[in-house]
């Protein structure tokens, strides 16, 4: 359990409780890795009675000083269990991930006055890494650089994508993490103007963009980092075009970040980076998003988020042109926040590099 984070959770909250649902929200607050599948799981949490974790027999569960939990069966009634918990005057702050199944019956039997957004308060909290967490998304991201250097020696004439792909969760294990972070895009060629294509059968040729957007888990924290290669031949004029653009996209964006500006002007430096050089109908989705133990977390690089970055935050900051054809591109690097800038996560160059 972690009583300083509970704290400033409900510091944030006008609900009277809140019910958690959000396992990674959950490991946040208490420290235990519950994957209920399709059975009800709730945390609740106000600032006058102590923690309760609602939770199905099924799943082992090692105690928690300081969290009471209550356990029932699948022929209980979750309901029933929570309405001496709540008061009928107050107002619940649910879990955005609460399926509607259990959110319905709730509403239905009026536990509750009303319902508002109960994942806000945990999401901003957890958007602020302290020193430990900032400790495990460094080591994340060094190994993943140390990856990067090993995934481009697989790129081999005739090898396929997925040939490619498959290799690289046991590179991760072999470097001390705990697998991959998300399914990697390996992509060739063509391949690599589709933002999130997926390892198939495409066989490498020379010539060919070859581009990594990998990750890995480090002690429950993700690592993130897109580079594209030329094989054997370097770039054409254009291609040299569009690669200069990303990366000066994604330098211009990282010299921009600190603590108080806008994530919203963030997202402008590096689209206008992109615009003016003519490419702007070719960077097709937001510049970042926030990481931790999820590989995306509440909060955009974009310009639906006109909050200001806080020191302690940690985001992508991924640009990207996919001009069909020619050529697909994205450089992306992590970084955190910090009162003056930010420390960029991954080291590994941003330089034209050739795969011979
Ligand atoms: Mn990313």
């Amino acid at each position: 359990m972690n009583v300083e984070r509970i704290g400033k959770v409900l510091e944030k909250t006008e609900a009277d409780a809140l019910l958690l649902c959000d396992p990674s929200a959950i490991f946040y607050l208490t420290g235990r890795k519950i994957s209920p599948g399709e059975r009800f799981l709730g945390l609740l949490l106000n600032k006058e009675e102590r923690p309760k974790l609602f939770l199905n027999i099924l799943f082992p569960f090692e105690p928690c000083e300081g969290l009471d939990v209550i356990e029932y069966s699948d022929t209980d009634d979750y309901v029933k269990l929570l309405r001496p918990h709540l008061k009928e005057d107050w107002v619940l702050g649910v879990d955005k991930d609460l399926p509607a199944r259990f959110l319905l019956p709730i509403l239905k039997q009026k536990l509750v006055r009303d319902c508002i957004d109960g994942s806000l308060p945990v999401d901003r909290t957890r958007a602020i890494k302290d020193e430990e967490e900032l400790r495990k998304m460094r080591r994340s991201s060094q190994i993943n650089d140390e990856a990067m250097g090993i995934f481009k020696t697989l790129v081999k004439e005739g090898i396929t994508e997925k040939q490619v792909a498959d290799q690289i969760p046991e590179i991760y294990r072999s470097l001390g993490a705990k697998s991959n972070s998300f399914d990697s895009i390996v992509a060739f060629g063509k391949n690599a103007a589709d933002p999130h294509h997926m390892p198939d059968d495409t066989v490498l040729k020379e010539g060919d963009a070859v581009l990594f957007d990998v990750g890995c888990i480090y002690e429950d924290y993700c690592s993130d980092m897109t580079r594209t290669f030329f094989y054997k031949k370097g770039p054409t004029p254009e291609q040299k075009r569009i690669y200069e653009l990303v990366k000066k996209a994604n330098e211009d964006a990282e010299a921009y970040v600190k603590a108080g500006v806008r994530l919203c002007d963030i997202d402008s430096v590096a689209r206008n980076v992109i615009k003016e050089g003519g490419y702007g109908p070719y960077f097709t989705h937001r510049l970042g998003h926030f990481i931790g133990t999820q590989v995306h977390e509440y909060g955009d690089v974009s310009q639906s988020f006109t909050v200001p970055a806080e020191a302690g935050n940690t985001f992508s900051i991924e640009p990207g042109i996919y001009y069909p054809e020619i050529l697909g591109c994205r450089i992306e690097d992590l970084v955190i926040v910090t009162e003056d800038g930010c420390e960029v996560l991954n080291h590994y160059p941003h330089e034209i590099e050739i795969i011979r």
